[in-house]
C-alpha cells in the first residue's frame, strides 16, 4: 500500500470503513473463520487489500467476480478469496471510447466530492452529469469549487451551482491552503469513505493531500490537456486520513457516459419533474405542447433552458447506453444457451 496509507498494527476494521451494513452479511461461522478485507488499489495483475492490522493482496483471476476499489471481500485463513460482500453503493459508467463495456469506478462510498475548478473548468452541465451518477448510487454529493484563490469573486459561480438545488452543499476552496478546507471536514468523519470526482487538473489530488495532511498523491503542474490525455493520477487509490475518513482519489475522467441512471437523473433534476406535474398532458415532452409548465418556467426565467436541454440529453444518453447493454446481455445469454444446446446434442450423438 502507498506510503501514508499504511495500515498500522493496531488499525481496526472500523478505520477502514467497516460498517454494520457489511457485518450483517456474515453468519457466525464466517465471522469466526473469515477475514474481511477492503480493496484499496487495483493493479493490472493484483488487487491490494487492507484488513485489520495488515495489508495483503489478491491476484487478479478469471474466477473472481468484478471487483473495484472500495469493495469488501472475505478471505479464508489461507488468504484465498471467498466472496465479495454486497455493496452499499457503486459508481459505474460506460467505458470511454467506442467499446461497449461498463466500467466500475468505486464501491461503498458515503460522500462524493465533485471537484470543479472556478476557472476554465467551471461547467454547470458537467456538474449535473456527476450529480446524476452520485444520486443514482444513493451517495451524498458535495460540490467543491476549487481554485477559489484564482478567481476574483467566487460568489456568482457558487450561486449558479446553488441554484441547481437549494439543498446542495457547495463549498469554494483553495486546495493549496489547509485552512481553506475546514468547511469539508464534517464529511470526513472516521470510518466514512469519500471519493474525489472531477476533470483532470481540477485539484482532486491536491485536495486529497490537504485532507491527508501529507503529500501522498502526485499533483500536476500547469499543463495543456491534450487529446492524448495528461492525467497526473493514473489509478484509483484508497488513502487513510489519520484518525479520519478513507479518501478515494481518482484519475480525471475525460468522458463520463451515463448508463442505468434514469432514477439518478430524475433526482438530480427534481425541479423539472416537479414542474412537469403541472403540464396539461401527462406525456408532455416540454417542447411546443400547449399548457406546458416547464416551458412556462423557462419563459418566466424560473428554469434555465440549458438545464432542460442537459436533462433531455442525459436521459437520451442513459437510455441509449442502457439499451445497448441490455442487448449485449441478451446476446450473451443466447450464446450461452446455444453452447449448452450444442453440448447436449453432442452428448446425445455420442450416446453418453
Ligand atoms: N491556485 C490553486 N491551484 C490549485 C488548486 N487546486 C489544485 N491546484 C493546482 O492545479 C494543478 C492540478 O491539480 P491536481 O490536484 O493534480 O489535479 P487532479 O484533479 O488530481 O488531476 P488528475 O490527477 O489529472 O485527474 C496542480 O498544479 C495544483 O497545484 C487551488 O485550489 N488553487
Ligand atoms: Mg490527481
Ligand atoms: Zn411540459
Amino acid at each position: 500500500m502507498r506510503q501514508g496509507t499504511i495500515v498500522t498494527d493496531n488499525s481496526l476494521l472500523a478505520d477502514l470503513g467497516w460498517q454494520p451494513f457489511f457485518q450483517q452479511q456474515l453468519n457466525l461461522e464466517e465471522l469466526e473463520q473469515l477475514t474481511p478485507a477492503r480493496v484499496v488499489e487495483q493493479h493490472r495483475s493484483l488487487f491490494e487489500l487492507a484488513t485489520a492490522g495488515r495489508s495483503t493482496s489478491l491476484p487478479v483471476a478469471p474466477t473472481l467476480p468484478p471487483l473495484t476499489v472500495g469493495d469488501w471481500v472475505l478471505l479464508d485463513p489461507s488468504a484465498k478469496f471467498v466472496r465479495r460482500l454486497d455493496r452499499k453503493s457503486c459508481f459505474k459508467r460506460k467505458a470511454a471510447g467506442s467499446q461497449l463495456a461498463e466500467q466500475l469506478i468505486a464501491a461503498n462510498i458515503d460522500t462524493a466530492f465533485i471537484v470543479c475548478s472556478l476557472n476554465d473548468d467551471f461547467n454547470l452541465s458537467r456538474i449535473e452529469r456527476y450529480l446524476a451518477m452520485v444520486k443514482e448510487a444513493g451517495v451524498t454529493p458535495v460540490i467543491v469549487l476549487s481554485k477559489a484563490d484564482l478567481c476574483d469573486d467566487p460568489g456568482p459561480s457558487c450561486a449558479e451551482v446553488q441554484a441547481l438545488d437549494p439543498l446542495l452543499c457547495v463549498e469554494p476552496v483553495n486546495c493549496l491552503e489547509r485552512t481553506s478546507i475546514g468547511a469539508l471536514l464534517p464529511w470526513c468523519r472516521a470510518g466514512e469513505t469519500l471519493v474525489m470526482l472531477g476533470s483532470s487538473g481540477s485539484g482532486k489530488s491536491t485536495l486529497s493531500n490537504a485532507l491527508l495532511g501529507a503529500n501522498i498523491q502526485d499533483t500536476g503542474s500547469i499543463r495543456e490537456d491534450d487529446s492524448k490525455g495528461r492525467h497526473t493520477t493514473t489509478r484509483r487509490s484508497l488513502l487513510l486520513m489519520p484518525g479520519g475518513a478513507m479518501i478515494l482519489d481518482t484519475p480525471g475522467m475525460r468522458e463520463l457516459q451515463l448508463t442505468d441512471c434514469e432514477q439518478g437523473i430524475e433526482l438530480a433534476f427534481a425541479d423539472i419533474s416537479a414542474l412537469a406535474i403541472g403540464c396539461r398532458f401527462n406525456d408532455c415532452q416540454h417542447e411546443a405542447e400547449p399548457g406546458c409548465a416547464v416551458q412556462q418556467a423557462i419563459e418566466s426565467a424560473d428554469l434555465d433552458e440549458r438545464r432542460l436541454n442537459n436533462y433531455r440529453k442525459l436521459l437520451r444518453e442513459q437510455a441509449h447506453n442502457s439499451a445497448s447493454f441490455a442487448q449485449q446481455r441478451a446476446r450473451h445469454r443466447e450464446f450461452a444457451k446455444h453452447v449448452k444446446r450444442m453440448h447436449k446434442e453432442r452428448k446425445h450423438m455420442l450416446g453418453e
